[in-house]
């Protein structure tokens, strides 16, 4: 084993873009090793207890497998934008925020994207409760462009993947929608540098091939 630490990642999971969000903004360099969900690699079911992607394996053998978990891991080494201090509220209201985007939208959301996987979901009612959610965001973001201020925090960069993924289900309709301060700040992420710099292709990874490092180095 390396002292580089390994990411089991998947590059369109939004738990597996945040966690790659807190590296890339860190600065630990990790081994990433592209799993595709529907053909997990054996090396991966070995470590992962919920195999679940994002799982990070540290040159001990430490598994942090939640990414949540990842991104706080991360910054507790290094935070050097102070995501886990924000400019306005706590660390517990980011953490409460968080649980709501994690719990209740997230289970709107699979509901609205993927209706047909769950029996009795209603496409529209799913989208109107994954939608208060939203417009709470949009009015949180009013003042000051962020969640938690005028700079951009943990809760930020572990909302916005979930959110950008609910948009493009819809963007059209997403983009009609009075909530300009939520439009605004997802089109600003996805412009930012640490938006292409967490999403390049990579290709799956299988014992034996060469290592993708992903971080600043
Ligand atoms: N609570 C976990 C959830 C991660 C999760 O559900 N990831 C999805 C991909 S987006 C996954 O790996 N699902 C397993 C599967 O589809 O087999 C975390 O925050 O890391």
């Amino acid at each position: 084993m390396t002292d580089t630490p390994i990411l089991y990642s998947f590059r369109r999971c939004p738990y597996a873009m945040r966690a790659r969000l807190a590296l890339l903004a860190c600065g630990p360099v990790v081994e990433l090793r592209e799993i595709v969900l529907k053909d997990k690699a054996p090396e991966f079911l070995a470590v992962s207890p919920s195999t679940t992607v994002p799982c990070l394996v540290l040159s001990d053998g430490t598994v942090i497998d939640e990414s949540l978990d990842i991104m706080v891991w991360a910054l507790e080494q290094n935070d050097p934008n102070k995501w886990l201090e924000p400019e306005e509220g706590s660390r517990t209201a980011m953490m409460e925020l968080i649980a709501e985007n994690d719990g209740p939208f997230k289970r709107h959301l699979d509901r609205y994207k993927y209706d047909t996987r769950y029996e009795g979901a209603n496409k529209l009612e799913e989208r109107e409760g994954a939608s208060r959610f939203l417009r709470k965001l949009d009015a949180q973001l009013s003042s000051s462009g962020w969640l938690f201020g005028a700079r951009a925090s943990l809760a930020d960069y572990a909302i916005l993947p979930f959110v950008r993924q609910f948009a493009n289900s819809g963007r059209d309709w997403f983009e009609s929608e009075p909530w300009e301060h939520l439009i605004t700040w997802l089109v600003r992420f996805e412009k930012l540098y640490e938006f292409s710099a967490m999403m390049p292709k990579f290709d799956k990874w299988e014992a034996g091939n060469a290592p993708v490092f992903f971080g600043k180095s």
